[in-house]
């Protein structure tokens, strides 16, 4: 026998959803009635979820299946008529994007905190993405925040655990649990959008490859499409088996914490091809022999060189990037003659540009890429763009970008980023300097002279929506740029993040240290906005 018990309860404070959902430390999600609420809230803001079908899966992270067993019975006492999880809980947020749209499902509820560490002391994270697959739109998201701060009862069923490992169908009261194999969609649309064939070709050729999983969820769909349907040997695959805690790793695809793998490519004898991904599969790193690929710059060659892949053959419609991400996809696109958009931080922006057909790829300095495949960045997808055009041109990452470089300039990139300041100082920090933008334009910072001082607000052409403050940005007359923005995903104090770009048109400069190239911006930076005697820090703590 299932009852329903409708339990009372209190706003708790601080479920505000960032940049990507709520993200907290997992202990909060622990405390009592912290996840029902959110949970509720989300079912409150979205108008309900009775009668509604919903994917339920997350990257595997310590409380990922206590979790799911709650938001089952919530969902089930809620009316839902059907959810639809992968099996063991798992899914990556790109799978569980194309489930939604495959299964034309009401959304859906992605478990994680993307590439921040998991366990029981570290962080935890929930978000609920839309019919179309993508992340909930500024205005739902603020309807489910609006909800925690009123919220008085949730609605939980009195039931069995529902049998997470068993494919196939059961009930939990009146709703229908539907446990899904993880792989098998997602594996098929990425063989509907590349050429496989030629990719398999690629690798029984000898071209060697390393897939840095970090113990997070790609390591399944990895081994199943690298290995096994392209036929890349056993142990392309590293860190492939996902683990609670990341194998107590940090599954943030940078050369910080991807260094085992940067440095086997950097190695003289290293693997062709290297990349990487994030704790729930959205994110990714592109190393080739001897040179790391920035994120910014992995866009703007995917741009140029997509129509190498079936799904792309006939071109692009446009490309979109984050506003903090680099202007070399711009110039990518002024030369195929499309649009190109410019949007706030986050990939929910890139959503009704998608579902409006007017991108194609869109992506992102903080490593995400992504098509209108789904409705999220794809760190495997964006591994395989880069395959397919291997092994189209059969040329090497570094001569490939080499080649790119020489033809469209480059825009030399780096982020400073300075972690854990305390939340007053790093709005102070931010208040000063929205404070003096008006005065900057004309000023120079040793050999550089300000031409452009903003905050970035957007007005989506789409519905018309208007984000304000994200972002102040400052261009300089010779094409560099530095942009300061406080990060959204963070779980501890604040994060101010750095965005350091200069645009380099001579081709005997192509091949300089980035820190080298960008020092001029990067003393500019904190002359401008006084880091140091905002924050007492003197040096980033981690430089991307
Ligand atoms: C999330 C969003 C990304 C965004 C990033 C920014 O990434 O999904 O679209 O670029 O946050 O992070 P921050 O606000 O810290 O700069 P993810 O991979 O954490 O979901």
């Amino acid at each position: 026998m299932t009852s329903v018990n409708v339990i009372q309860t209190q706003p708790i404070d601080g479920q505000k959803p960032g940049t990507s959902g709520l993200r907290k430390k997992t202990r909060t999600f622990m405390e009592p009635h912290f996840l029902e609420n959110y949970v509720q809230s989300i079912f409150d803001g979205i108008g309900g979820v009775a009668g509604k079908v919903l994917v339920v899966g997350g990257d595997g992270r310590y409380f990922n299946d206590r979790a799911i067993q709650v938001i089952l019975r919530m969902a089930a006492a809620n009316g839902a008529a059907r959810c639809i999880v992968g099996q063991g809980g798992i899914l990556s947020t790109p799978a569980a994007s194309n489930l939604i749209r495959k299964r034309g499902t009401d959304g859906g509820l992605i478990l994680s905190a993307s590439h921040n560490p998991g366990g029981i002391d570290a962080d935890f994270g929930l978000k609920y993405n839309g019919p179309n697959g993508g992340p909930a739109s500024e205005g739902v998201t603020d309807k489910i925040f609006a909800r925690t701060k009123e919220i008085t009862e949730y609605r939980m069923l009195e039931a069995h655990d529902a049998d997470l490992s068993a494919l196939g169908e059961q009930t939990l009261g009146a709703m229908a649990v539907e446990i899904v194999d993880p792989v098998s969609d997602y594996a098929e649309l990425m063989e509907s959008l590349f050429d496989f064939p030629a990719i398999k070709a690629l690798f029984a050729g000898g071209f060697t490859m390393r897939f840095d999983a970090m113990h997070a969820v790609t390591g399944p769909y990895a081994t199943e499409i690298f290995e096994r349907r392209l036929g890349a040997p056993a142990g392309t695959v590293l860190n492939g088996v996902p683990s609670p805690d990341f194998g107590q790793g940090h599954p943030d695809p940078n050369p910080i914490w991807a260094k085992p793998l940067v440095d086997m490519m950097m190695a003289k004898d290293g693997p062709d091809f290297g990349a990487a991904s994030d704790g729930d599969g959205d994110r990714n790193m592109i190393v080739g022999k001897g040179i790391y690929v920035t994120p910014s710059d992995s866009l703007a060659l995917l741009c140029a060189q997509a129509t190498h892949a079936p799904a792309y053959a006939g071109g692009l419609a446009g490309v979109a990037r984050s506003m903090p991400t680099s202007g070399a996809a711009d110039r990518v696109a002024e030369k195929l003659g499309i649009a190109c958009y410019e949007t706030p931080t986050g990939w929910k922006f890139f959503g009704n540009l998608l579902d409006a057909g007017r991108v194609t790829l869109c992506g992102e300095e903080s490593a995400g890429t992504g098509s209108d495949h789904v409705r999220e960045k794809d760190g495997v997808w964006a591994v395989l763009l880069w395959l397919n055009i291997l092994a189209a041109t059969g040329k090497s990452v570094a001569a490939l970008m080499d080649d790119h470089w020489q033809t469209y300039g480059r825009n030399y990139y780096s982020r400073h980023d300075y972690e854990d300041v305390e939340a007053e100082k790093a709005n102070a920090l931010v208040d000063a300097l929205r404070g003096k933008l008006g005065e900057l334009p004309g000023q120079s910072f040793g050999p550089l002279t300000v031409a452009t001082a903003d905050e970035f607000a957007y007005d989506d052409p789409v519905d018309g929506s208007h984000s304000a403050g994200q972002g102040i940005r400052i261009g300089f007359t010779d094409g560099g740029r530095v942009v300061f923005r406080l990060s959204g995903t963070g779980t501890v104090g604040a994060t101010i993040r750095v965005y350091l770009e200069a645009l380099e048109t001579d081709p005997a400069q192509m091949h300089r240290d980035p820190q080298e190239a960008l020092s001029p911006i990067i003393a500019a930076a904190d002359a401008i906005a006084g880091i140091t005697s905002h924050t007492g820090r003197t040096a980033p703590d981690v430089i991307t």
